[in-house]
């Protein structure tokens, strides 16, 4: 039988190289295992306030970007989350499965309501109930995530497993994909969090459409140490950091790529490190300003994507009714 793979990604800014070696460019790799389905999850973004028109252009660019990362949408669903009603129907159900104290536990919850302290509303705390929901409709076997969402991944686990004690066979129980390298990209100004594209600090982050010279000028300024030795050590996150994005990006082993770099100085490896990442982004930047420029193209994958992944949605969620008691239409 044939694999399903889903994940989302949120439009909540430019899709960044923590993104993109974490999540999104191992779409297309595993999705020649089978039947990849893919959102661009704009019900997960409004739970934090975005202006209605950036959040539209943002939208069409995700998805114009996930083309181009190399997610065939010939064979697999690219979809706007928004499109497929059952998304939302089904989340309410989870949510009456899910209990409160699982949901405080959540370390995302616990961050983002620290991070905008003056909006914490109840779709910040329910988000990883959605995400169950995204995840449980097609009857997923894998879901490619950065290592941040592995908390989430395991609460979507959670849920399936005890709704099935009650419904039996209700759902299938999905297993996550985290890739071994590259699996958490650090911020480049502050290489103790995580790499983020709603980060303030655009110098924190690389975007996937950032131009070589910004890519350059961000890769030299990122924060590291006084060590002056390049080497993959405990207690050093910014060199850590730049070797995984090296790593990742070249596909060279951590190992190697120190012994490359061995007795030179930071302003040579930090320049390396732009111009392998120069060079990974560039067929995919070429890619994504033709995308742009053609939105009937676009609009045509969103509809198709849409259609059948709506045709799929509906059906679990009428096996879902059915079994919880509900009377069919
Ligand atoms: P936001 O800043 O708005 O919270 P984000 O940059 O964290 O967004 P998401 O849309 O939440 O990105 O995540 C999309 C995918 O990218 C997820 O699978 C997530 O695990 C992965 N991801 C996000 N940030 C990183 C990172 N720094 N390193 C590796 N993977 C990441
Ligand atoms: N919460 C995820 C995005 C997301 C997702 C999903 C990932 C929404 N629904 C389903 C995998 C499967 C995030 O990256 N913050």
């Amino acid at each position: 039988m044939e694999k399903t793979i889903f994940s989302g990604i949120q439009p909540s800014g430019i899709i960044t190289l923590g993104n993109y070696i974490g999540a999104v460019r191992n779409w297309s790799r595993i999705s020649e295992q089978g039947k990849g389905i893919f959102s661009v999850v704009d019900l997960h973004a409004i739970t934090v306030r975005q202006d209605p028109k950036e959040l539209r252009e943002r939208i069409l660019s995700t998805l114009a970007m996930v083309i181009a990362s190399g997610v065939d949408p010939e064979k697999n669903l690219i979809f706007i989350q928004s499109h497929v009603s059952a998304h939302c129907e089904l989340s309410w159900i989870l949510n009456c499965y899910t209990m409160f104290g699982e949901l405080s536990r959540m370390t995302q919850f616990k961050d983002k309501a620290q991070r905008y302290a003056d909006n914490i509303n109840a779709g910040l705390f329910t988000y990883p109930v959605l995400m169950a929901a995204d995840i449980l409709l097609y009857d997923t076997d894998l879901v490619p995530v950065g290592v941040d969402q592995k908390q989430h991944l395991e609460l979507a686990r959670d849920i399936a497993t005890r709704m099935n004690g009650i419904f039996p066979k209700l759902f299938k129980v999905p297993e996550g994909y985290i890739p071994s390298v590259g699996a958490k990209v650090m911020s480049l100004t502050q290489p103790e969090k995580k790499m983020s594209k709603s980060d303030p600090n655009p110098k924190s982050y690389i975007s996937i459409i950032d131009e070589p010279d910004q890519i350059m000028k961000k890769c030299r300024s990122a924060v590291t140490d006084s060590e002056n030795r390049i080497a993959y050590e405990e207690g050093r996150p910014g060199m850590n950091n730049l070797l995984t994005i090296y790593s990742a990006m070249t596909g060279e082993t951590i190992e190697a790529a120190v012994a490359r770099f061995e007795g030179q100085g930071y302003g040579a490896f930090k320049t390396a490190v732009a111009e392998a990442i120069i060079a990974g982004l560039s067929p995919l930047q070429q890619e994504y300003r033709r995308l742009m420029a053609d939105p009937g193209y676009l609009r045509s994958v969103y509809t198709r994507s849409a259609e059948e992944a709506g045709a799929i949605a509906a059906k679990t969620l009428a096996r879902v009714h059915e079994q919880i008691g509900f009377v069919g239409r």
